[in-house]
């Protein structure tokens, strides 16, 4: 009697405890967040962007659908896409990854974009994204902050410091475009 109480307590403990364990490991382990970095932008500078790569490893698409960080007030997922002549960034409500599939955040492309800045982003110093998956829930990372980026890409305007600010446009022309700050587009 006493023999089974125990074969039966130990026989629930393992599927109590069981799919936690699966549950946790793949609510890790499904989204593998790689190459995170943040642009580092000049001090006065009211808006910077974020680049990763993301790798799912689950057996059903995923989504990026948000992001938070405590250096920003508003955090919006964007892509760059061709108006016209130029290219313009325009925010997007989610980002997909592939099922065994990886998507990349990158300059001139699919990026985070970090809005109205608490607190400007310099090189060396790691900054903190709550990234926010469909199904994979919520996963925090550190990304080191970097300059510039972009050899042999056509930087372009992004964000004007407040002064100048124009609509989210892009221009191809002449600024001097390495290590521009927040001038050098996603
Ligand atoms: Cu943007």
């Amino acid at each position: 009697m006493l023999k089974w109480t125990y074969r039966c307590l130990s026989v629930l403990a393992l599927v109590g405890f069981l799919p936690m364990s699966l549950w946790a490991h793949l609510a890790h382990e499904s989204i593998k967040v790689k190459d995170a970095w943040v642009r580092a932008v000049p001090p006065n500078s009211s808006n910077s962007a974020a680049y990763l790569v993301l790798e799912n490893h689950a057996m059903k698409a995923d989504r990026l659908i948000s992001v938070k960080s405590p250096i920003a007030n508003v955090v919006e997922l964007h892509n760059v896409v061709k108006k016209g002549e130029a290219m313009a960034m325009e925010p997007v409500a989610h980002i997909e990854v592939d099922a065994h599939g990886s998507t990349t955040l990158k300059p001139g492309g699919f990026h985070i974009m970090l809005i109205d800045l608490k607190r400007v982003p310099k090189a060396g110093e790691e900054v903190e994204l709550m990234l926010t998956f469909q199904n994979a829930g919520e996963q925090k990372i550190m990304a080191p902050v970097k300059k510039g980026g972009m050899s042999g890409h056509k930087h372009m305007a992004h964000d004007h410091p407040k002064k100048e600010n124009g609509p989210m446009q892009m221009k191809k022309d002449g600024h001097k475009m390495k290590d521009h700050g927040d001038h050098q587009m996603n």
